[in-house]
């Protein structure tokens, strides 16, 4: 940020309460937001001030619909500008982080080397009924992702992707097959709660085969958080923005912590 709220600016120190921290748009505290939704409503007058109801609804105050468009003769999607009337205490939020601090390649197969010493096995995959590979992909394969080279070209790592709709059955008996020490789960579907269903049935099965404490159980994808992996019974969970450094600096820290070495 730069100019007349730019971080050495008294002004700015002034006007930014922690505590109430509201959304910027074109000032500080201006509290502007810009939201989309699709209302099953034919598009007309009528149907814009139920797109401004809607976003009345959400706790917004000086709307203003941007843009409609018909989908159909029976839904119309709304993009709508507005102020936010409630704030946030940023300063009261505590959040539950896979690890604090990450490793880059180097130093996560420095660690393996003089901490592990042998070749630690990662099996992936895209489990249940999920068709996505990228995520997967983006964690495992050579190229990696967006500048950030994946698992499968760190020394020290054995990689398999077993790619995408294993069924959990079949991620377990490879996993077996494979002696894995860590496991890695993508699940990009949400759709009624799809991946929640195949998340917990594979920690049962695991469980049922007695293997669950003896592997590093992880999982990722978009709609996947630390806190959410950890509630459904998994060691960690990475979301979008993630790459392969941020999961092999925890796996690595993991093994040793637990004794799986
Ligand atoms: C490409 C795509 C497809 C392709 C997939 C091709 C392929 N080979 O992967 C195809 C066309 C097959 C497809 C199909 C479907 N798709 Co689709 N698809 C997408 C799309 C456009 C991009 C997804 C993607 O590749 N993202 C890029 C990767 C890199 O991001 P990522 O997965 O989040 O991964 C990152 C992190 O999450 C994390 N991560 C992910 N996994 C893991 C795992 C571990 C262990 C770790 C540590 C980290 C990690 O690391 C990655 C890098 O940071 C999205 C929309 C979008 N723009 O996101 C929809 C989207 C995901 N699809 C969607 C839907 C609904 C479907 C279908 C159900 C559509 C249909 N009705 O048929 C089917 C489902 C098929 C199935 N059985 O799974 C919805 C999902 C909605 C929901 N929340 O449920 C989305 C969001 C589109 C939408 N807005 O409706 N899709």
């Amino acid at each position: 940020m730069s100019g007349l709220y730019s971080m050495e600016n008294k002004e700015y120190d002034k006007n930014l309460d922690l505590k109430n921290i509201k959304p910027y748009g074109d000032t500080l505290n201006d509290a502007k937001v810009q939201v989309s939704f699709t209302l099953p409503i034919k598009d007309d007058e009528k149907g814009i001030e139920a797109a401004k109801l809607t976003a009345k609804n959400m706790g917004l105050s000086d709307i203003n619909v941007a843009h409609h468009k018909a989908l159909d003769g029976e839904f119309t999607f709304y993009v709508v500008y507005g102020s936010l009337e409630k704030g946030v205490n940023y300063e009261d939020i505590h959040v539950e982080v896979a690890q604090e601090n990450t490793m880059d390649k180097n130093e996560i197969e420095k660690y393996i080397k003089s901490n592990i010493k042998r070749n630690v096995v990662v099996v992936g995959a895209s489990t249940g009924t999920d068709a996505h590979t990228v995520g997967i992909d983006a964690i495992m394969n050579m190229k990696g992702y967006a500048g950030n080279y994946g698992l499968e070209r760190y020394e020290g790592v054995e990689a398999y992707n077993l790619g995408s709709q294993v069924p959990n059955e079949d991620f377990i008996k490879r996993a077996l097959e494979l002696k894995a020490d860590v496991l890695l789960v993508s699940q990009t579907v949400t759709q009624k709660n799809v991946h929640i269903e195949n998340l917990t049935n594979l920690v049962e099965l695991l469980e049922a085969e007695g293997i669950r404490d003896k592997v590093v159980l992880i999982c990722g994808g978009p709609r996947i958080s630390h806190e959410l992996a950890k509630e459904l019974g998994y060691d960690a969970g990475f979301g979008p923005g993630k790459f392969a450094q941020d999961v092999g600096s925890f796996f690595v820290e993991e093994l040793v912590n637990r004794d799986l070495i």
